[in-house]
């Protein structure tokens, strides 16, 4: 019996010689290299004790470490579970009481402040850095590169990556190597990725995107990557006459057209660029357009989902939409209230079935029950409308989500420790326009009777347990909050009422 996804991505279809990745400092990573090092990590976490189906949590640094610790997995039959290097300790020791995972690892720097919380999950911590080196490399190291790819079927896990819920409390989305593959596929042959693509890697490899959309379909291509620790301009810019296409969220392409560097000359070579994870304004896509002469091809997925629909390769990329569903993918639009499927035209809630629709959420069934249908339809939780010609629009969310620089961030958890605080009745969460990441965390608070809060004291209280990117860039004191007749709080209103707080 084989192992899908290992045979799929990592299979011996391209030259050993073939470099995978290109990383700062002109050094090089062959598929030779890279396999051999995942053999080794695959040997040194069996020789942990691992079994196929267990967790693997990694929270490092972007690295080619960090990808080898991904093929590692595959080849072993362990769940890669990636988590955000922003992550505090207190949200690391929720995801691995969660998961129950049996190994993390972390950058040397984190060690201490979660080596408590891994020894009380009964999980066991290695280091690995940037640079290769830490206990787990040192660990890998005894071994050869030779390891016995575990076989695997399509239907088990490959990856268990968390999303933050409507109540505060994160679900790990469970994804099986059909899910991942399936997709990588379709995307591969969407979006005409061969051998001779270069991609301009920026984006973390711990979401959707960096990992399963870029590095899967760049390894089942046998194609290469310009592999940057972070986003940068200065040094996309550097990078680009290297590269064939890119993907980002849309900061990166605001931010790139605010660059004068950033034009027709310097673009003309590049096959494709992709966009996704957030809307792309179409006035973005309209000046990418004007300045560089290429349409960006947009792209709508979940981390539940995988990429659901594309705009075509060929053929015209709309602006302001995310184009067809991709092959063996349906989608509807559905009646929020009564599911029933909305007729062309009319706006409503999308739902997606097929070969990329995750498994469920760790042991979470009520929650799976409420967005999974008997039937294979996932509920996005997205509001959208298909024109006459097929093409998809995300027109708003039925979700109280905030999507900012492409990372999501979930109201209620923040709302959950506002309240907390000393002085605050009450809060309310926002996502306001930002002109650099999309949307940005607006708090608004209503003090207990006769207090006042402290707000650098509240700031700094959370900010012990929330990661950076979650907290308000901006926190307001209201003397209530507007209710509809129901009593539930009307963010629209305050959405409104601030919405020009960073413009
Ligand atoms: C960083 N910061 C953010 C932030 N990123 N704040 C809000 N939103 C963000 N997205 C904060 C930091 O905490 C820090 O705060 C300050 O900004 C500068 O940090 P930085 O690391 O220098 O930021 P920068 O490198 O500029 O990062 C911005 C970014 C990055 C847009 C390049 O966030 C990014 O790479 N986003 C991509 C996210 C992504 O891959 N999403 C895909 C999810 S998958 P301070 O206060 O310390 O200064 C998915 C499915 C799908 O959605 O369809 O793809
Ligand atoms: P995540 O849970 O991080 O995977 O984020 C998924 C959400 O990102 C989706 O439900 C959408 O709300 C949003 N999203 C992804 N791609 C797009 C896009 N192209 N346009 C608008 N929203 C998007």
């Amino acid at each position: 019996m084989a192992n899908p996804l290992y045979d799929g991505l990592f299979g011996q279809h391209v030259g050993r010689d073939t470099v995978f990745l290109h990383l700062p400092d002109e050094r090089t990573l062959t598929y030779a290299a890279f396999l051999d090092m995942a053999a080794q990590y695959a040997a040194a976490l069996t020789d942990m004790g691992l079994a196929p189906g267990d967790r693997v949590a990694v929270q490092i640094a972007k690295s080619p470490h960090a990808l080898v610790i991904y093929a590692a997995c595959a080849q072993a039959g362990l769940v890669f579970l990636p988590l955000n290097t922003a992550y505090t300790a207190d949200e690391v020791a929720y995801f691995l009481e969660n998961s129950g995972a049996r190994v993390v690892l972390v950058d040397s720097g984190k060690r201490d402040a979660i080596l408590p919380i891994a020894d009380r999950c009964r999980a066991q911590l290695e280091t690995l850095d940037a640079d290769g080196t830490g206990s787990f490399a040192t660990k890998a190291a005894g071994f050869p590169p030779h390891y016995d790819t575990v076989p695997r079927s399509e239907d088990d896990l490959a990856a268990l990556l968390y999303t933050s819920g409507t109540t505060g409390r994160s679900k790990g989305a469970m994804l099986s190597q059909k899910n991942l593959l399936s997709n990588a596929r379709a995307l591969q042959s969407e979006w005409r990725f061969t051998a001779q693509d270069v991609l301009l890697h920026a984006l973390p490899i711990f979401h959707t995107h960096g990992l399963f959309v870029a590095t899967n379909i760049t390894l089942l291509a046998g194609g290469q990557m310009i592999f940057l620790p972070k986003f940068s301009v200065d040094q996309m810019i550097d990078a680009l006459p290297r590269a064939t296409t890119m993907m980002g969220v849309p900061t990166f392409y605001t931010r790139l057209l605010a660059d004068n560097r950033f034009d027709a000359a310097l673009t003309r070579h590049m096959r494709l660029f992709i966009s996704g994870s957030a809307p792309l304004l179409a006035e973005t896509h309209v000046q990418f357009e004007r300045q560089t002469g290429h349409r960006i091809l947009e792209r709508y997925g979940m981390t539940e989902t995988n990429m659901i629909t594309s705009n075509p390769y060929d053929g015209e990329r709309r602006a302001g939409t995310v184009g067809f569903p991709l092959p063996d993918v349906e989608v509807k639009i559905t009646d929020s209230t009564t599911g029933a499927t909305l007729p062309r035209g009319a706006i409503g809630e999308i739902e997606v079935r097929g070969p990329n629709v995750f498994q469920g959420y760790w042991q979470m069934p009520d929650k799976t029950a409420e967005e999974l249908r008997p039937d294979g339809f996932f509920i996005t939780g997205d509001l959208g409308q298909i024109d006459a010609d097929g093409y998809l629009s995300i027109v708003g969310r039925n979700k109280d989500l905030i999507i900012s620089g492409g990372y999501n961030i979930y109201p209620k958890e923040i709302e959950l420790l506002l309240d907390a605080e000393a002085g605050i009745l009450e809060s309310a969460v926002i996502g306001v326009p930002h002109p650099d990441f999309g949307e940005s965390v607006v708090g608004v608070l209503v003090a207990a009777p006769g207090q006042t809060p402290d707000l650098d004291a509240i700031r700094s209280s959370i900010g012990t347990s929330l990661a950076r990117f979650k907290q308000p860039q901006k926190l307001v004191v209201l003397p209530e909050l507007p209710r509809n007749t129901m009593g539930k709080v009307q963010k629209k209103a305050l959405r409104e009422q601030f919405a020009d707080v960073f413009a």
